[in-house]
């Protein structure tokens, strides 16, 4: 996210003192902020972490008894400096502004960070903060790359530059991993207690994920000390749900209408938000459960759920609507096309492949996906939706993919997407010739093997580290190839096309 900067030097700065100044009508922390602990510390601090976890520890604050579940943010990326400079001058204060479908509008201060690090300019005070015996969850949203796994196998990719720097530099790392075996160690050594890590991304059985890798990480380094972290530390699964548009500058503007405040950084979220977790934490947590958080034996089928349906949905609409030149999902689904080619997405190629789940029904969960979707007062932009495709897409829709082809089930509408993210790594361009805004670790790749799709039809299937075994499957390649042809003729229009293999489904 870039910085965002208000220029208006009349009106007063959001941070501790100003709090009393505020209008009535924002809800600010009755808590008392001097008296709490850092008994999180959460590494990745973008506007979901802010939409989400800190809001629901801001109102588990509000409790007498709590104190000790204040979060410490750490930043690990140069890009973050920014966002500390913010955070530090408001008291590590920021607005929530919850825009719910009927155009309501809540304020929020939330009060539950109080410091922040920043890891670049002092990373032993990073490794010190994880070690210190008040820590008793680290949690995390590293974003589906961070992760460092082989999409296709799911092993630890140990090529990656940054984490051979860390296995080599325990004392100078970069990496997540780096940071949290640097801590472990240091844990170990004193005899303190492990703490949890506590992973808030949409990957699949993300508990299981983060100390499958944290755990070959770490044996590279220390053989003894991974089996310490194996046997002491606790990696609960969990699926993460809120809306969070990246920040603009008409959210700081509207923060300074709306309460007078000047706030660098405000988050702006849908009004729902929701927090399914596994209760295995090693070293006590929060009462989640308290604020709205639910405790399952089995995240499994709900993170399933949600990825599959939610995430690969916003895919959907964003690769699609991004061709067609749409700006933002809920324009995207404001066209009934759009909404339907989701629908018949959402109920023919992934609904049979979930499990029922207990006390949820599915047509229901998909209506409000839709009605969530269509907020018009949540402009998420589609270059935010499509941005890392390449990590997103192998879990997201992929994974959907290949368990119907192993089924024997059509996957049409899925293989026009992946033509269209093939189309879109190439031209770059939508239909009516503007510049898409493309933000992929992985860019340089998917564009080379995108153009090469003008000699091989199948080109950009030859990235298998994403794609795996597709480009010999024939059931995808031939309804891929549709698509292919349909997407590089002249003068193509996406609708026409989405028509097209949404009345060959329905025949
Ligand atoms: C989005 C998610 O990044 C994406 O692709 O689908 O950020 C989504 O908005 C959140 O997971 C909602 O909980």
């Amino acid at each position: 996210m870039t910085q965002l900067q208000h220029t208006d030097a009349l009106v007063t700065g959001l941070n501790q003192q100003s709090l009393a100044q505020l209008p009535s009508h924002v809800d600010t922390p009755t808590y008392d902020r001097s008296a709490l602990k850092a008994g999180i510390v959460h590494i990745g601090v973008g506007g979901f972490h802010r939409a989400h976890q800190a809001v629901y520890i801001n109102e588990l604050l509000k409790t007498p008894g709590s104190e000790q579940w204040g979060i410490c943010g750490v930043g690990l990326l140069e890009g973050n400096r920014g966002l500390r400079d913010i955070l530090k001058q408001q008291d590590y204060l920021y607005t929530l502004t919850v825009r719910h479908p009927d155009g309501k509008i809540d304020n929020k201060v939330i009060g539950s960070m109080i410091d922040f690090l920043f890891a670049p300019e002092d990373k032993q005070a990073v490794i010190n903060k994880l070690a210190h015996s008040d820590t008793k969850v680290v949690s995390l949203t590293i974003t589906e790359g961070g992760y460092n796994f082989n999409p296709v196998t799911g092993e630890f990719d140990y090529s990656n530059p940054d984490i051979i720097n860390d296995i080599n530099n325990p004392n100078d790392p970069i990496t997540a991993f780096g940071y949290i075996t640097a801590a472990l160690k240091l844990r170990k050594e004193q005899g303190l207690s492990a703490f949890t890590v506590q992973s808030c991304d949409n990957i699949q059985h993300n508990g299981h994920v983060t100390r499958k890798m944290l755990i070959a990480f770490s044996k590279e380094q220390d053989k003894e000390l991974s089996e310490w972290i194996e046997q002491n530390v606790t990696f609960p699964n969990a699926m993460v749900d809120r809306i969070t548009p990246a920040s603009k500058k008409s959210d700081i503007d509207y923060v300074v209408e709306a309460y007078g405040v000047s706030d660098e950084w405000p988050i702006t979220c849908e009004s729902f938000m929701q927090w399914v977790i596994e209760d295995s934490f090693c070293n006590g947590r929060p009462n989640w459960d308290t604020v709205g958080a639910q405790f399952v034996t089995d995240v499994t089928p709900y993170e399933t759920m949600k990825i599959r349906l939610l995430n690969a949905g916003h895919s959907v609409l964003g690769l699609l609507g991004s061709i067609h030149g749409y700006g933002t999902i809920d324009e995207t689904v404001s066209d009934t096309l759009f909404a339907t080619y989701l629908r018949a997405f959402m109920d023919k190629e992934v609904t049979p492949l979930l499990d029922p789940l207990e006390g949820i029904d599915l047509e229901v969960y998909k209506d409000t996906l839709i009605e969530r979707f269509s907020n018009p007062n949540i402009k998420d932009g589609l270059a935010r939706i499509c941005s890392e495709s390449a990590a997103k897409l192998p879990k997201f829709l992929i994974a959907s993919i290949n368990e119907n082809l192993v089924k024997g089930h059509d996957v049409s509408l899925a293989a026009l997407v992946i033509a269209t993210w093939c189309l879109y790594s190439d031209k770059g361009v939508s239909e009516n010739g503007a510049k898409l805004d493309i933000q992929d670790a992985m860019y340089k790749e998917l564009n080379a093997y995108a153009q090469e799709t003008i000699v091989d039809p199948c080109a950009f299937l030859k990235l298998t580290s994403l794609f795996g075994d597709l480009e010999n499957n024939d059931s995808f390649t031939v309804e891929y190839k549709k698509s292919i042809a349909a997407l590089y003729a002249p003068n193509s229009k996406i609708k026409t096309i989405m028509q097209a293999v949404l009345d060959q489904k329905s025949n």
